[in-house]
């Protein structure tokens, strides 16, 4: 059986835009990931608490046959081989992977909560997401991604880039 993904890739250290490249690659070529979909990269301000530098930001679309368990080991696997290190949660990364959808599935775990609790509040992951996908509905909110676009009050800035 194989599920579609959307995933939220972010970078804010270093080549930012070569980072985010690097990760789809990677991510792509990975056994047992097939390529569909990805968005534009967007320029981020940064969303939350904590100062630091602006993003670089896209959403990228895959099919899968691993469950949502093994994706996410893979994920962190990827995120490691960046040098990825957790200093702060929230703050600067070399890149960050998060599991917006997969399916429409609810899954609430210790290690894993999808759809992503945040997705629908964050104008950079709204903006990416609705550029390859504006009709896929949030199976907990009942909306498609862009009435959640529509209805995002953040105010962060998010620039198109390429
Ligand atoms: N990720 C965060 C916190 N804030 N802001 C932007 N613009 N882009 C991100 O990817 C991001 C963020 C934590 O994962
Ligand atoms: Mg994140
Ligand atoms: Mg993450």
């Amino acid at each position: 059986m194989s599920h579609t993904v959307f995933i939220s890739i972010g970078s804010n250290i270093g080549d930012r835009l070569k980072n985010c490249k690097d990760a789809i690659d990677n991510l792509v070529h990975s056994k047992g990931i097939r390529f569909i979909k990805a968005s534009s990269f967007y320029e981020t301000e940064p969303w939350g608490e904590i100062e630091q530098n602006w993003f670089i930001n896209c959403v990228v679309q895959v099919e899968t046959t691993f469950d949502a368990e093994s994706l996410l080991v893979l994920l962190q696997n990827i995120e490691m081989g960046f040098g990825r290190e957790r200093i702060k949660k929230g703050g600067p990364r070399v890149i960050d992977f998060d599991i917006l959808f997969l399916n429409s599935a609810i899954i609430n775990t210790k290690n894993l909560i999808v759809p992503h609790p945040l997705l629908h509040k964050r104008r950079f992951v709204m903006m990416p997401l609705n550029e390859i996908a504006p009709d896929f509905i949030h199976p907990v909110l009942k909306k498609s991604a862009a009435e959640l676009l529509r209805q995002v009050v953040d105010i962060k800035k998010v620039i198109r880039v390429s």
